[in-house]
C-alpha cells in the first residue's frame, strides 16, 4: 500500500441520523414511501421530535457520503480519507465528531453557529428504510470554504474524488471544482447518483458534471430515475448501465465506469466501448444477520472507493464494496463493526 496521506476526498452533507424501527402507520402519517429518500417540506416537520419521543430512536452519524467516507477509511491505512462539508454548533456536530474520530476519518466541516446540524429522520419497516432529511447547516456549504488555503490543499493533494449526488441540492459549483481538477490532473472522479429526486429535480447540475464522471455508482431505482428523467427509453438495468458508461467524457484517459448495485441480486458493471456488460453477485448473507439496510449503498461505494484509490483492479474493487456492504447491514444503521474485520 502506498503511503501518502488523504489520498481520498470526498464531499456532501454531514447529517445525524435520527432512526427507528417504524410501521405503516408511521409512514402515513407523514406521506412516506417505504423506501425513499426525500427532502423534508413543511408537513414533515413534527418526524424528528415523533420518532425520538415515540420510536425509540437511536442517533447515529449519517450523511451518505460521510458514511461512504467512513468505509474507504475503514479499509484503507490511517489517514487516507478526507471529508468535506457543512455543519452547526450544536450537540449533533458534536457526536458526528466523536464518530469521525473513532473511525480515523478526518473532517474539514464549514461551522455554521447560526443553523442546526442537518438531521435525517429514517424510518425501518423490514428491510426497507425511508429517509426525511432536514439539511440544515449542511445546506450552506460553500465554495469559498473549499478554496480555502488549508482546504484547497487537501484537495489539491488528493489521487481521488468521491461526491455524493446529494450535495448537488446544495452546492453544484464545489462539485465543479473538483470534477476540474480531477480531469485536469488525470485523477479519477467518483460520483454517487445517491437517489432517484436527483436525477429527476436535479439533473441540470448532474448532467454539468457527467462528463467528468470517471465512474458512476446507482442502485436499480437509480438507474430507473435517470433512464426516465433523460428519456432513455431503457428499462433494463444492464442498458441504463451502459448507457450511462458511453456518456461524453472530457479526460478521455480514463474509461467511464457505470456500477449499478441491486441489493440482493448481482452488481451490474458496464465500461465505455466495451459491449460486454459484467455481473457480480452479492456476497451472501443469512436474512437473520441482517439488522438494517440503511447505508448498504454508501458501505459499498466505501469498499469501492478504497480500492480504486489503492489501486485495486476494477474486480477487486467490487468485491470490497460488496464486502463492506455485507458488513454494514449486520449493524445498526451506517456503521462499521469495531474491532476491525479484514478483507
Ligand atoms: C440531501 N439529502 C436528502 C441527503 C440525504 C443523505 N445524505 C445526504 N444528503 N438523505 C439521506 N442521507 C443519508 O443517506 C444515508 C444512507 O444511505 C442518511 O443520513 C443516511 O446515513
Amino acid at each position: 500500500m502506498a503511503t501518502k496521506d488523504y489520498r481520498l476526498v470526498c464531499l456532501e452533507n454531514p447529517l445525524l441520523d435520527i432512526q427507528a424501527v417504524g410501521n405503516e402507520a408511521l409512514l402515513e402519517k407523514y406521506g412516506l414511501k417505504a423506501n425513499d429518500a426525500i427532502l423534508a417540506e413543511e408537513k414533515h416537520q413534527g418526524i424528528f421530535e415523533d420518532l425520538l419521543n415515540n420510536y425509540d430512536a437511536k442517533l447515529i452519524a449519517g450523511g451518505a457520503a460521510q458514511n461512504t467516507a467512513r468505509g474507504a477509511q475503514y479499509i484503507l491505512p490511517p489517514n487516507s480519507v478526507v471529508y468535506i462539508g457543512g455543519v452547526g454548533d450544536d450537540k449533533y456536530a458534536a457526536i458526528l465528531h466523536d464518530a469521525v474520530k473513532q473511525a480515523g476519518l478526518r473532517v474539514e466541516y464549514r461551522v455554521d453557529p447560526k443553523v442546526q446540524t442537518g438531521r435525517c429522520g429514517v424510518v425501518i419497516t423490514g428491510h426497507n428504510r425511508s429517509m426525511c432529511t432536514e439539511l440544515g447547516a449542511a445546506n450552506h456549504y460553500d465554495v469559498e470554504h473549499l478554496k480555502k488555503p488549508e482546504v484547497w490543499s487537501l484537495v489539491e493533494n488528493a489521487e481521488a474524488y468521491y461526491v455524493g449526488g446529494y450535495h448537488f441540492t446544495v452546492c453544484p459549483p464545489a462539485i465543479m471544482e473538483l470534477c476540474k481538477l480531477a480531469a485536469d490532473r488525470n485523477k479519477p472522479f467518483i460520483l454517487s447518483l445517491s437517489a432517484p429526486f436527483i436525477c429527476q429535480f436535479f439533473k441540470d447540475p448532474l448532467d454539468a458534471s457527467a462528463p467528468y464522471w470517471d465512474y458512476v455508482i446507482g442502485n436499480e431505482t437509480e438507474a430507473a430515475a435517470y433512464s426516465e428523467s433523460h428519456n432513455l427509453g431503457l428499462t433494463d438495468v444492464k442498458e441504463i448501465a451502459k448507457a450511462l458508461a458511453n456518456l461524453p467524457k472530457i479526460n478521455t484517459q480514463r474509461k467511464r465506469v457505470a456500477i449499478i448495485t441491486q441489493g440482493t441480486e448481482p452488481t451490474i458493471v458496464a465500461v465505455q466501448g466495451e459491449d460486454a456488460v459484467k455481473e457480480y453477485p452479492v456476497h451472501e448473507i443469512a436474512k437473520e444477520q441482517i439488522c438494517d439496510t440503511n447505508g448498504a449503498g454508501d458501505a459499498f461505494a466505501g469498499g469501492f472507493c478504497a480500492g480504486v484509490v489503492d489501486g485495486k483492479s476494477l474486480d477487486e474493487s467490487i468485491h470490497l464494496g460488496q464486502w463492506l456492504a455485507r458488513l454494514s447491514i449486520q449493524e445498526l444503521g451506517p456503521s462499521y463493526p469495531f474491532p476491525k474485520q479484514t478483507p
